[in-house]
């Protein structure tokens, strides 16, 4: 299992945090995401065989928030 960090911007409260967080543990290969707001930033767990932080970052993007690299 790996980590990465993402940056998520456009999120304003904490419904926002667990859209995002709930996008992110939906995608194939995620066991985790740790969401803050203040931070503007996720942190994931996954499994490199499966998935990469683009993908990650698109799934981010789709939901209607901001992931630049
Ligand atoms: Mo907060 Mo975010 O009121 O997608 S849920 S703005």
């Amino acid at each position: 299992m790996s980590e990465v960090t993402i940056r998520v911007e456009g999120m304003t409260c904490a419904s926002c945090v667990r859209n995002v967080s709930k996008v992110l543990k939906a995608l194939p290969g995620v066991s985790g995401a740790h969401v803050s707001l203040e931070r503007e930033s996720a942190t994931v767990e996954y499994d490199p065989e499966q998935i990469d932080a683009v993908t990650m970052r698109q799934a981010v993007e789709d939901a209607g928030f901001d992931a630049p690299t």
